[in-house]
């Protein structure tokens, strides 16, 4: 039977508006309340079904999937299940990732009948909570209550998410993803994007000159929202050619412009970046924010606040001291902007000056017992134009963010959201739909920990990824911001768990490295082994962490332990 002659479902519905907006993989866990419809899912020709341990893998998973592919899905059930996948909706939210969350629902005769049912909180026939909840964490959540309701619904909820760049949450009740249902319409409808208000980005265009006129020392400040807003990150470099001058970029943003192109000047982070970023900010009579966020952690503490007038472009605005422009896509301005600025070298002549001198780098001896600046130098020797570095949070920041990319080479971090556990799912849906790249994750112990169960759906779908398990034994981290015995976590046997996820059928390797022999022969073994993952347990002494990590720790402690205000208390 041809697709046009067999009946038409919601869940066919979805699935083939899934599969026309890009989707290739959805991630899955099943319960009652969904079965049919991953059913439906499962039957178009276009998707492949990923199933995760749990949800809140699952929902990390995609967003990972989110960052490699632009769009993601995940599909969970009711309460138990989507309860737990609001976590990486959160992720994706903060992150600016469209992740749309799909969530089975009850029988629509049952909240009617004022029924009490499994998997929600035990009020007969209330069960909109669910719904009520994903409204706060999604940018358009829709609960489809009639089959003829779903094409629009389900339309309206993914055109919202691939505009924002935000989740979506869409309820589909357990008896309706097989109900009749019309086809879709042309996907232009949903995908078509919205472009600049012509009058709003010439205004722009007008204030933008006004605001540089004068200015000698112009630097261009990239941050993660450039990416995020969608294929502008080469306007970028045309507009920095243009200008000629240092561009600086947020840790969030790093690799989102080239590190080894000349004007790149450092990761702009207080005193904690690298390269001469913070000195070239601190220096500039004007900052070109592109995309940037500012918060606790990007501000060292609220100690590295650019405290010049700014220019920001967004996604979808732009604004001035003094003025605001909507509809006005960040691409576009830069295109134009780059068409009416003129070049001044100036602050690269300062960046000649600043830029520290490059570092003689140490390398141990192969029985040396391993160190932090040992794995990084073997890192950053295996990072080359096909690599993805995930790093986690803890010191794997400051570790990440330090090492040179080449040109090329992705780097991944969730610096907004900051959930431990999030590099080990996300760089497993990430890496299906890159398996061309070589997905490299460092991770701490205690964040691996979170999250452990996804590195055995790795081993099942045959993912070739290298995770680098940092032990230094506890949460380092929360040690520099405030310590105390709750810093200290049990201690697992990590290469053998590989044994466990092998179950007999697998072939992922676990191994140990104590010293930096160990660590360079299992590096190569990693790269060698391109059907299943590899974890090699790296052990470092507890005190071995970075300066930065414990410069930074301290700044947010302070900010942390500011007393409230009068009147607040
Ligand atoms: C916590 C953090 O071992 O890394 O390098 O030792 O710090 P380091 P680990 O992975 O430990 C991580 C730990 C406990 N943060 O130091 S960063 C608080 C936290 C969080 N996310 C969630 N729970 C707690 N960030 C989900
Ligand atoms: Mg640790």
């Amino acid at each position: 039977m041809s697709l046009l002659q067999k009946r038409f479902t919601v869940g066919d519905y979805l699935a083939e508006r899934l599969a026309s907006i890009g989707i290739r993989h959805h991630f899955v866990v099943p319960g009652d309340y969904n079965l049919v419809l991953l059913d439906k899912l499962q039957a178009h020709p276009d998707l492949t079904e990923i199933g995760c341990a749990n949800e809140l893998n699952c929902s990390l998973a995609a967003e990972g999937y989110a960052r490699a592919n632009g769009v993601s899905v995940c599909v969970v059930t009711f309460s138990v299940g989507a309860i737990s996948a609001f976590n990486g909706t959160g992720s994706a939210y903060s992150e600016n990732l469209p992740l749309i969350l799909v969530s089975g629902g009850p029988n629509t005769n049952d909240a009617g009948q004022h029924h009490i049912l499994h998997h929600t909180l035990g009020h007969g026939g209330e069960y909109s909570y669910q719904y009520e909840m994903a409204q706060k964490i999604t940018c358009c959540a829709v609960a489809i209550a009639r089959a003829e309701e779903a094409p629009r619904l389900i339309d309206r909820a993914i055109r919202h998410a691939l505009l924002a760049r935000k989740p979506c949450y869409i309820e589909i009740p357990t008896n309706l993803a097989g109900a009749a249902c019309v086809r879709p319409g042309p996907v232009s409808a949903v995908i078509d994007p919205v472009v600049s208000d012509n009058a709003a980005l010439e205004a722009a265009g007008k204030c933008a000159a006004e605001y540089l006129s004068g200015k000698l020392k112009p630097v261009i400040l990239v941050g993660p929202k450039l990416r995020r807003s969608g294929g502008a990150e080469a306007e970028l470099v045309k507009l920095a050619e243009a200008m000629g001058c240092a561009v600086a970029v947020q840790p969030a943003a790093k690799g989102m412009f080239p590190e080894d192109h000349p004007q790149f000047v450092g990761i702009f982070w207080g005193q904690v970046g690298t390269g001469a970023a913070d000195a070239m900010v601190a220096w500039a009579d004007a900052l070109i924010c592109v995309g940037t966020v500012f918060n606790d952690y990007s501000t060292v503490g609220w100690t590295a606040m650019p405290d010049i007038p700014l220019m920001v472009a967004e996604m979808d605005h732009v604004t001035f001291p003094g003025a605001h422009f909507s509809r006005v896509r960040m691409g576009e301005f830069l295109a134009s902007l780059s068409t009416q600025v003129t070049k001044n070298d100036s602050t690269m002549i300062e960046y000649g000056r600043l830029k520290p001198d490059p570092v003689m780098i140490h390398t141990a001896s192969r029985n040396d017992l391993l160190t932090r600046k040992e794995i990084i130098r073997q890192v950053q020797a295996i990072l080359g134009k096909d690599t993805t570095l995930f790093v986690e949070t803890g010191d794997s920041w400051f570790n990440g963010v330090q090492m040179t990319l080449p040109r090329g080479a992705q780097f991944e971090i969730e610096m907004q959201w900051g959930h431990i556990g999030w590099s080990i799912p996300a760089a497993f849906g990430y890496a299906l739909r890159h398996p061309e790249r070589r997905t490299v994750v460092m991770v701490g112990d205690g964040s691996f920990q979170v999250t452990a169960q996804e590195v055995s759906q790795m081993v099942r779908y045959k993912v070739p990824i290298t995770i680098l398990l940092i032990n230094n034994r506890g949460y380092t981290i929360e040690v520099e911001i405030h310590d105390g015995s709750y810093n200290r976590i049990k201690n697992w046997n990590y290469a053998l768990l590989m044994e466990v996820f092998n179950g007999g059928d697998g072939v992922a390797k676990g191994l140990k490295a104590d010293t930096a022999g160990e660590l360079a022969d299992a590096i190569q073994v990693a790269a060698e082994t391109r059907d299943g993952p590899t974890l090699v347990e790296c052990t470092i002494d507890q005190d071995d962490c970075s300066r930065e990590l414990i410069t930074w720790g301290h700044f947010v402690a302070a900010a942390n332990a500011r007393p409230p205000r009068e009147g607040q208390a």
